[in-house]
């Protein structure tokens, strides 16, 4: 029971700061403060982000750092080329670490967020999405463990 509303309280508080961002920035209630799903006529430019485990325990993207010009529409490929299921899912650090603890309480948690995409080993996935502000933001694989083993990076969105 406790656990319960301590979920549901995460998650309030999560759509609470989404929805005070996208107002923030003038947008609609679907605009987070990293962007919205974008317009795949729009997508100048792909960038394929690998996901894999390492021969030394490591977990990581490839590439880790992303620059992004605000206001441009980004085909992000995914392939995981790890032996385990990886997700990315990107946004603030500070809602990064809060989606980040959530996970940890509720491991078999999955989530259907635009800004997310959780893959199997071999498989491959996409998120077209437009970096409306600029500012720097971070994406990250939330399955117990693996951020720890190195599974984040940056997203520097400049104007
Ligand atoms: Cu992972």
């Amino acid at each position: 029971m406790n656990r319960l509303i301590f979920a549901t309280a995460v998650i309030l508080a999560g759509a609470t700061a989404s929805f005070a961002a996208g107002s923030h920035a003038g947008g609609h209630a679907d605009e987070m403060a990293i962007g919205m799903a974008g317009d795949a006529k729009k997508a100048k430019r792909t960038v394929t982000i690998t996901m894999k485990e390492t021969g030394d325990g490591k977990m990581v993207f490839e590439p880790k750092n992303l620059q992004v010009r605000r206001g441009e529409t980004i085909r992000l490929k995914f392939l995981n080329k790890g032996e385990g299921d990886h997700e990315f899912v990107m946004d603030t650090q500070e809602a990064v670490m809060e989606h980040k603890a959530l996970m940890e309480k509720f491991p078999d948690m999955e989530h259907a967020d635009p800004n997310s995409v959780r893959l199997a080993p071999g498989t491959r996935g996409e998120i077209i999405w437009t970096f409306a502000n600029d500012g720097d933001f971070t994406f990250a694989c939330l399955i117990p463990g693996h951020y720890e083993a190195g599974m984040h990076g940056a997203i520097s969105v400049a104007k």
